[in-house]
């Protein structure tokens, strides 16, 4: 296990989540509402296995999974695709590829002291979030 993710982190910055949302087809009035969210991240990594939700007031979102193994994912209450999804290690950063109806898509989480940065991308569109451990 080359990095622990797990714990509570709290969202700080959202760059970019409104052209993210938009490329994914989330129609305007569910947009104006979710940029404006706190996202809370609680993760459990045990050894090769990872459960990552993603937690505001509006709605959550939860995925279990075993690090390089490709599992089917919905997207229940974001966009609602289908994809074939695939975590793996490069290095100490998790690589996400999530392959589907959607071009380029997937994310990446990695580590720098306190802060857990995530690049969420689609297309031609990257949204960076950068969340801080809570204590
Ligand atoms: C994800 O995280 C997305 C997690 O795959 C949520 C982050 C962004 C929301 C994605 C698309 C926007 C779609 C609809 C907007 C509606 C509600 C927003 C609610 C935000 C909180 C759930 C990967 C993750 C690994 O599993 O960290």
């Amino acid at each position: 296990m080359p990095v622990d993710f797990s714990g509570t982190w709290v969202l700080e910055s959202n760059d970019n989540f409104e052209d993210y949302m938009k490329i994914l087809n989330i129609d305007l009035v569910t947009r104006k509402v979710a940029v404006q969210l706190s996202q809370t991240k609680v993760i459990i990594q045990d050894e090769n296995k990872l459960t990552i939700k993603t937690l505001s007031t509006f709605r959550n979102y939860e995925i279990s999974l075993t690090i390089g193994e490709e599992f089917d994912e919905c997207t229940k209450g974001l966009d609602n695709r289908k994809l074939k999804t695939l975590v793996s290690w490069e290095g100490d950063t998790l690589v996400c590829t999530q392959k589907g109806e959607k071009a380029n898509r997937g994310w990446k989480h990695w580590i720098e002291g306190d802060k857990l940065h995530m690049e969420l991308y689609c297309e031609d569109v990257v949204c960076r979030q950068v969340f801080i451990r809570k204590k």
